[in-house]
């Protein structure tokens, strides 16, 4: 009785809600209905479409910076959109602005619909709704510059993953009795796939590292890619002078594989007199930096290299060395010693290291190390004309005067070595 009842009910439910309508709505009325609903359903999926496009055009944008990896690079600045990391009102208003527009649109769209709206006034209502919203599509793409790009502003600590695989390699050869004796460790940051750029430098300059009082190494980063790693663990079982950090290896990590080098160095190498810091396309006259040591070697807190002042960021995303003001607003660097080799007297690698995990990250090496880090700390950085840093013409009797080449192809290496040592070869 009581189950019959209720089912009675339902129906009896079901046929108030239905009949009405049924009942009031013609044909032409039903028509209309269904065309105003779907006009509806189709502009909300266009404006969910074209956030969609707004949001993807930025990450793209901001990955044409010439930067390898962009594609992993555009995945991690997607992942992080919807996570509060963005700090970014920029394009945080913007979307919410056109959800707002959006909203305003679907009313005023219900607004110009009157009982009487035949399916061509419909068709002008929506023509017009159109028009309006690809106009106001177009400003917020000319208002994303930037400033609306969804970069993240992180302390290098955020992204850096500290550690090496030191299974692989001989500490004590690098740097004997963690560097009480050892006057020089030169650190060659290389990528992983410059194989030729590292036999070269080890059949030449690298050979003073079997002195005693120098040690030398490559530094670099980790891969995803077992083929590539394997061949690593290789050239690593043979060579053995590969440290390997565990962060990723790529151009935008490259600040990370400095932060490498000091983690390593103050690890391994507290009380080494002087570290040099240098990439694998350089040629490094190692007798002449150790004479420069030696008239240095009482001072402390002190960067030596190619000192530039001045330098300013580059804001064109075509560059290799933009930086968005979101990373860096200022409109010029502190001064800094270029990249391609620097000295630093062995006093400050431990607080190089920690304060550099404490700084916001930009991708440019030198700049964060030598310009921002160092000069947070009140370290000197001075000028050394001998760190050419540049590419020069190669007469012998230059390379001879010089500590540091840069843009040296792998073959070029063995040339300027026989140059170096070439004693029928006299310079003024
Ligand atoms: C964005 O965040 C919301 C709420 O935090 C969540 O429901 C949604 O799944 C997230 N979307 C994506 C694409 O991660
Ligand atoms: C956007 O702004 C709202 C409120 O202003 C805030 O709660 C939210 O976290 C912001 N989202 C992003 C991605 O910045
Ligand atoms: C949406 O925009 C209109 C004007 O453009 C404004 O008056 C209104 O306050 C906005 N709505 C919200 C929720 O901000
Ligand atoms: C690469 O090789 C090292 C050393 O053998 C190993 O610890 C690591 O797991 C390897 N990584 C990959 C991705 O194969
Ligand atoms: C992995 O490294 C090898 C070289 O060792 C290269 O030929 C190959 O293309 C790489 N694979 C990927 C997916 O990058
Ligand atoms: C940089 O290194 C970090 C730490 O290993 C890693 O999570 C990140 O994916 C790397 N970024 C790029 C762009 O390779
Ligand atoms: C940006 O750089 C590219 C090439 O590097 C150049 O063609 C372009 O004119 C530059 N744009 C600006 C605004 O300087
Ligand atoms: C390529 C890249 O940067 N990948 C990272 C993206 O972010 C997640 C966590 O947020 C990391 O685990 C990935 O390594």
């Amino acid at each position: 009785m009581i189950i019959v009842g209720t089912i009675r009910e339902h129906r009896n439910k079901r046929e108030a809600f239905l009949c009405p309508v049924k009942k009031k709505m013609s044909r032409t009325q039903r028509m209309r209905f269904f065309t105003v609903f779907g006009a509806v359903i189709i502009i909300m999926l266009m404006y969910k479409f074209s956030l969609a496009k707004e949001i993807l055009s930025r990450t793209q944008e901001y990955s044409v910076t010439g930067l390898p990896m962009r594609h992993q690079i555009k995945q991690n600045v997607t992942n992080k959109i919807n996570s509060s990391t963005i700090n970014n009102h920029g394009s945080n208003r913007s979307i919410y602005l056109e959800g707002n527009k959006s909203f305003q649109s679907l009313l005023a769209v219900s607004n110009q619909l009157t009982e009487s709206s035949g399916i061509e006034d419909i068709k002008t209502i929506l023509r017009n709704q159109l028009i309006e919203m690809k106009k106001f599509s177009s400003s917020i793409q000319t208002l994303s510059g930037p400033s609306a790009l969804p970069v993240l502003r992180e302390l290098a600590m955020k992204l850096y993953e500290p550690g090496h695989l030191n299974e692989e390699i001989d500490i004590q050869k690098i740097c004997m009795h963690r560097g009480l004796s050892l006057r020089l460790l030169i650190l060659i940051t290389s990528a992983q796939s410059n194989f030729k750029e590292r036999m070269s430098i080890r059949r030449t300059w690298m050979n003073y590292g079997s002195r005693q009082i120098v040690g030398m190494a490559f530094i670099l980063g980790r891969t995803t890619n077992a083929s590539l790693n394997e061949s690593l663990n290789k050239e690593n079982n043979i060579y053995g002078d590969m440290i390997r950090g565990h962060f990723i290896d790529s151009y935008f990590n490259l600040t990370l594989k400095t932060i490498s080098m000091l983690e390593w160095a103050d690890t391994h190498c507290p009380n080494v007199k002087f570290i040099l810091k240098t990439d694998d396309d350089m040629f490094i006259n190692v007798p002449k930096l150790l004479d420069f040591i030696d008239a240095r070697y009482k001072n402390d807190r002190t960067i030596y290299g190619r000192l530039v002042e001045d330098w300013k960021p580059i804001r064109n995303r075509t560059s290799k060395y933009f930086v968005p003001y979101k990373l860096y607003n200022g409109w010029q660097y502190p001064p800094f010693t270029t990249g391609p080799a620097y000295l630093l007297t062995g006093d400050i690698v431990h607080e190089l290291y920690v304060q550099s995990l404490n700084t916001y990250y930009i991708q440019l090496e030198d700049v964060f190390i030598t310009g921002f880090v160092a000069k947070r700390l009140k370290i000197r950085r001075e000028h050394a004309n001998e760190f050419l840093n540049s590419r020069i013409s190669l007469r012998p009797c230059k390379i001879r005067n010089a500590i540091s080449v840069h843009k040296i192809k792998p073959r070029e290496q063995y040339h300027l070595w026989r140059d170096l040592l070439d004693s029928t070869i006299k310079c003024k």
